[in-house]
């Protein structure tokens, strides 16, 4: 680095065309980007800050403030900025416009949230929270935020509902008045859920926010059934697909956006939904409306949602054609995966998570941690270990296990779940046991566990076949490792 040369703004400037190349500054880096820029997922977006300073672009470049984009970045790094321009440029950044303007006042955010970024908001139940209740409370619940929280004003909020030549147009009042409200309570899972624990020595790191086990949470959803809306307009089955498109959007006018399959669209349980448990949605959960696709992963459960087109296309938004896909194994560079061979996912697979005995402290940090049985454990002589399941496409959890022997022996744990129809268990269960402190060994010893869903799909024991670079979908056995202090 310090033998790279200097180079001014003015020389960074210079260059933004393919002859010159296409250099970009930021921090203290200038950087050439020429080699990047075909491979870039968001295409030609990225000639936008050649020539400049990235602070004085952030406007354009917010799906970026991730740590992996500027690990990648440095691989380009030609030289240093002189002292007084990196200055200049960060002062830049705070003269653009604030575009998380909106984004809400979040009370008592970290005692309940690891925050893993906070422009945009990205923050995850802290364990212990996630298991004190079965509907986990709105502002307990994790918040995965690719832009800023939008603007809105709900006078002048209309949905709009088509088949991408026409339109059809409603308000919120209109969409509450007009259809019969549906309940559903169904957890809620971002695919990169468990992604820090994909990193390993064999495979390397994963790229993405680093979440532990707490970007889940299980609400009961109201709103009016998106197939209801549908059809009132003749547009079911007029398509493959039902596109989302949500009110947060970069400058450049490309906003969030996901698609599911028609035949889920058909399905009962998804909503457009308005409230959260039982309280009008909040702005960070997509207040007006949200859609709900249980059983789905979260991306597809687009907020502050404005736009539903029917085609036979796929949505084309970044997150649906060139994300949230299991990339094979062998890509190690984001950018070069061919992605038109690679389905976006939808459903969720079966997973579970330790979520008590757990660290207050980040629990990607926490290697062994130290439990003193307190209350009924210490009366007892036990030690209490709870949890979360889920099933994943409506399939309910079967069975809870853990092993305190590497998946030897396991011990069946007792479950708290709702009677739901076949193929429609959309809720989290959670599950408990209790196991007797004098079969604990006094040395620090594994605890693991795994679901298993009703069609006898289960966990796999390691990440190693399920790696991908950008860990999703990591739904292997949970471990955590402690010692008893008795
Ligand atoms: N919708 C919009 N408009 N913008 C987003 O950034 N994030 C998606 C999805 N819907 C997102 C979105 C992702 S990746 C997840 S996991 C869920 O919303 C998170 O929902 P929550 O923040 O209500 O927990
Ligand atoms: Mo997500």
């Amino acid at each position: 680095k310090s033998s790279l040369p200097t180079y001014s703004m003015t020389e960074v400037a210079k260059h933004t065309t393919k002859e010159n190349g296409y250099w970009l500054a930021y921090k203290d880096g200038v950087y050439d980007i020429s080699a990047f820029v075909e491979n870039h997922p968001g295409g030609k977006q990225i000639l936008k800050t050649a020539g400049k300073a990235l602070e004085a672009c952030w406007k354009i470049f917010t799906i970026h403030q991730i740590d992996h984009v500027y690990e990648t970045l440095e691989q380009y790094r030609i030289g240093n900025l002189p002292p007084g321009e990196r200055e200049a440029n960060a002062k830049a950044q705070e003269e653009v416009v604030d575009l998380f303007q909106y984004d809400p006042e979040r009370i008592n955010a970290t005692e309940n949230f690891f925050i893993r970024s906070e422009k945009p908001f990205n923050a995850e139940t802290k364990p212990t929270v996630l298991v004190s209740s079965f509907l986990t409370p709105i502002e307990k619940f994790y918040v995965r935020n690719h832009m800023h929280v939008p603007f809105v004003n709900i006078n002048e909020f209309k949905l709009e509902i088509g088949d991408g030549t026409s339109a059809h147009t409603l308000s919120y009042d209109d969409l509450k008045d007009k259809y019969q409200s549906h309940t559903v309570t169904s957890a809620l899972q971002c695919a990169g859920n468990r992604r820090a624990a994909m990193n390993n020595d064999a495979q390397g790191s994963v790229q993405g926010t680093p979440w532990y086990v707490g970007a889940i949470g299980n609400a009961r959803w109201t709103g009016v059934k998106l197939r209801d809306v549908l059809e009132s307009f003749g547009l079911l089955k007029e398509g493959k697909h039902v596109q989302f498109v949500g009110l947060d959007c970069d400058t450049s006018q490309r906003c969030y956006g996901a698609s599911i399959p028609m035949e889920k669209a058909l399905s009962d349980d998804v909503l457009i939904a308005y409230e959260m448990n039982d309280e009008t949605l909040t702005s960070d959960h997509g207040y007006p409306l949200r859609i709900i696709v249980p059983g789905t992963v979260g991306a597809r459960s687009v907020k502050w949602v404005n736009r539903i087109i029917v085609s036979n296309e796929e949505s084309d938004s970044h997150w649906q054609k060139a994300d949230y896909k299991v990339l094979p194994q062998s890509i190690k560079q984001p950018q070069q995966a061919d992605y038109d061979r690679v389905p976006a996912i939808q459903e969720s697979n079966v997973q579970s998570a330790i979520c008590y005995p757990a660290s207050t402290e980040d629990g990607n940090k926490v290697k062994i941690l130290s439990v003193k049985p307190t209350g009924e454990d210490a009366k007892n002589q036990t030690l209490t270990i709870k949890g979360y399941a889920v099933g994943g496409g409506g399939r309910q959890v079967q069975n809870v296990q853990i092993s305190l022997d590497h998946g030897k022996t396991w011990l069946q744990a007792d479950l708290e779940q709702l009677a739901q129809p076949y193929m429609r268990a959309w809720a989290w269960t959670l599950w408990s046991t209790h196991i007797p402190l004098k079969d604990l060994p006094s040395e620090p010893f594994d605890v693991v566990c795994r679901a298993m869903d009703v069609h006898s799909n289960s966990q796999p024991d390691s990440p190693l076949g399920i790696w991908n670079i950008r860990g999703v979908m990591n739904n292997s056995w949970h471990k955590i490792t402690l010692k008893i202090d008795a």
